[in-house]
């Protein structure tokens, strides 16, 4: 039996999820109102009814302004060529089936995680508050105590004793004050470490980073994409092997999840971007470092279902271990990916979380619809 120490065990037997771990009453009603600020975004309409980026990019193409010649954003990103790949694997979860054929036009997509560096830029120039750094509003929560609502996220701590690796709760905990300046804490901080990937992130919070950047997030099909390089058939972004060569390529967990790790990979937990080889596409971290939010909701049975071009996403979530409860996809794995439970970092592994989700493991990258580098 696989298991995925992340957010949830890949198993039929257990269908418990982190979210348990919450405050539940605090949690339903929350997801709630992010459900529905997530339709408004991707609505590409604000709440105050003011134009998003995506339109006045798009009104950009068509007239060509100085702005618009500015190619600086392109030194961060990588042109992928459109084309077409097998997507998903057949020796995957049942969700991951069936093998297709699946198009995809061109993109620009970012060489690395967003960093702690790039998200601070667009706090500066904006205001923005995380959705962890916000405190849960009272009057939304009739009934509960005021002192229990407070902002934070969930944090990755070792329990310190030998616990199961079915019970994940043993190593999630919401902690007060988490968000991504504190990424495991109120104690903790980000100083020297502005490139590190930016964690504690909520949907949301990647949307509106990709919105100010004038880009967006991947949409799964563009992520899997990416990240197999243009290679076929592949277990891992480098290749078969797990470790070739003894060598790790990716910075994942080695050793005894949660309690002891051998830090083979020369990272006890989150490394700065750029630390191991690029995939073929010259993309970093495609696997392990921190979980990507995509674009899509997440419904188990997308990849039957899907069509072979340009795949958006199914237009609504159901996930058979926790219904009712809406899912975004994030792929990749992280580093808490242990190498002896967790398949996450496989390059056809599909994962899931609720979107308001802040955890110490979850960032994102982003892409951007253009031209080719060589139409500019
Ligand atoms: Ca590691
Ligand atoms: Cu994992």
């Amino acid at each position: 039996m696989s298991l995925c120490t992340e957010l949830e065990l890949h198993s039929s037997e257990n269908n418990r999820t982190l979210s348990e771990r919450y405050l539940k009453i605090l949690l339903t009603s929350k997801l709630v109102i992010m459900a529905t600020a997530a339709m408004i975004i991707l609505s590409g309409c604000g709440s105050d009814g003011e134009p998003s980026r995506d339109v006045e990019a798009s009104s950009e193409d068509t007239f060509p302004s100085l702005k618009a010649l500015d190619t600086s954003w392109t030194n961060t990103m990588v042109w992928i060529p459109g084309g077409s790949y097998l997507r998903g694997s057949e020796s995957g979860q049942g969700d991951e089936k069936p093998v297709r054929e699946i198009k995809i036009s061109g993109f620009w997509v970012d060489a690395t995680e967003v960093t702690n560096d790039q998200f601070n830029e667009f706090v500066q120039e904006t205001g923005y508050v995380t959705v962890a750094e916000r405190r849960p509003d009272s009057s939304q929560f009739p009934g509960v105590d005021p002192s229990l609502l407070k902002a934070g996220g969930i944090v990755f701590i070792p329990p310190g004793e030998p616990v199961s690796l079915r019970n994940h709760y043993a190593w999630w905990t919401y902690v007060a004050g988490a968000n991504w300046r504190h990424p495991t804490g109120p104690d903790s901080d980000i100083q020297g470490k502005g490139n590190y990937p930016v964690v504690q992130m909520a949907w949301e919070d990647a949307v509106a980073y990709a919105q100010w950047a004038g880009k967006r997030l991947p949409s799964e099909a563009e992520w899997e994409y990416a990240a197999r390089g243009g290679v076929a058939g592949n277990e891992f972004v480098w290749g078969n092997e797990v470790t070739p060569n003894d060598q790790w390529h990716a910075n994942v967990w080695q050793g005894d999840f949660p309690n002891q790790n051998t830090v083979a990979d020369g990272h006890y937990l989150m490394a700065p971007v750029r630390q191991y080889p690029p995939n073929s596409h010259g993309l970093y971290d495609m696997a392990g470092n921190v979980w990507e939010w995509c674009l899509d909701w997440y419904m188990p049975d997308y990849y039957a279902k899907s069509p072979s071009q340009n795949p958006p996403g199914p237009n609504q979530s159901y996930d058979p271990n926790e219904p009712g409860m809406p899912k975004k996809i994030m792929r990749g794995g992280s580093y808490l990916c242990s190498d002896l439970y967790c398949e996450g970092y496989r390059l056809w592994w599909r994962m899931k979380s609720a979107p308001d989700s802040a955890m110490s493991h979850t960032g994102f990258r982003c892409v951007r619809v253009g031209l080719a580098p060589e139409k500019m």
